[in-house]
């Protein structure tokens, strides 16, 4: 129970009020930035993520609380650097909602740490599908291993709704959530250790990837709106990913 936990460090009533009705193990939450006055984590002891280009919180065009950090596909995205976004062979979630600008049929980075340097790291993004009348593909990744990933069709709505994804490692099988539900997933990668390349460190990253724990790096960018992101080092059950969905919604 949340209340037995005692973390000092919650100061908001939006995170309190999760923690709380959706039973999420608060010490499993290593950050939570609701991106809704700035780049802050209400939850964990890690700094303040920095902005590079024109992403910027934006209080305007989301109702979530007041705000989601804007990026316009050019050079833009958000980042931190702090060894606890670095996992090896551990359980772990993510969880975020998107919304895209426009309808591209064309790789974007999403969030995650080092993806695209081989093995180390995890990552959400967006593939393009070769066939040009069918949606692209939201794909869920270990260690830049197109084998090493879950992926399922975008929505097609997608430009007009913010949509919520859960990209995680639990009791070593991966697993893709959208919107709520459960629909990908593929066993076998509890021995995967994402930080075997000794000698890199990479930071968490939102709207690029490959970026180093100096904001050096940085390759790609979002264009859209990210919201709600939430890093855990355990696995969530399907209840707690639907609570997280329904309830991460503050009016
Ligand atoms: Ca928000
Ligand atoms: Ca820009």
């Amino acid at each position: 129970m949340f209340c037995d936990v005692k973390l000092p460090i919650l100061p908001c009533s939006l995170l309190v009020f999760c923690v709380l009705s959706v039973n999420l193990p608060a010490a499993d939450v290593i950050a939570h930035y609701p991106f809704d006055k700035d780049l802050s984590s209400i939850a964990g002891a890690v700094p303040e993520m920095t902005s590079n280009g024109d992403a910027h919180v934006d209080a305007s065009t989301f109702k979530f609380g007041g705000g989601s950090l804007a990026m316009d596909g050019e050079d833009d995205s958000a980042w931190v650097g702090e060894p606890a976004f670095q996992f090896h062979q551990e359980d772990f979630a993510i969880s975020f909602w998107y919304r895209r600008n426009n309808p591209d049929n064309i790789f974007e980075p999403l969030v995650g740490h080092g993806d695209s340097t081989g093995d180390i790291g995890y990552a959400v993004r967006l593939l393009p599908n070769p066939k040009k009348n069918e949606p692209g593909w939201i794909d869920g990744l270990l260690n830049d291993g197109p084998e090493k990933g879950v992926q399922t069709p975008q929505p097609l709505e997608q430009t007009g709704d913010f949509q919520h994804v859960v990209f995680q490692r639990r009791e070593g099988t991966l697993e893709l959530f959208l919107n709520g539900e459960l629909v990908a997933s593929k066993p076998g990668f509890g021995e995967e250790d994402l930080g075997r390349k000794s000698g890199f460190s990479y930071a968490f990253a939102v709207g690029t990837r490959s970026t180093k724990m100096d904001g050096s790096g940085s390759k790609g960018s979002f264009n859209g709106n990210i919201d709600e992101v939430w890093v855990f080092n355990a696995g969530l059950t399907p209840g707690q990913v639907k609570a997280l969905k329904e309830k991460n919604k503050p009016n």
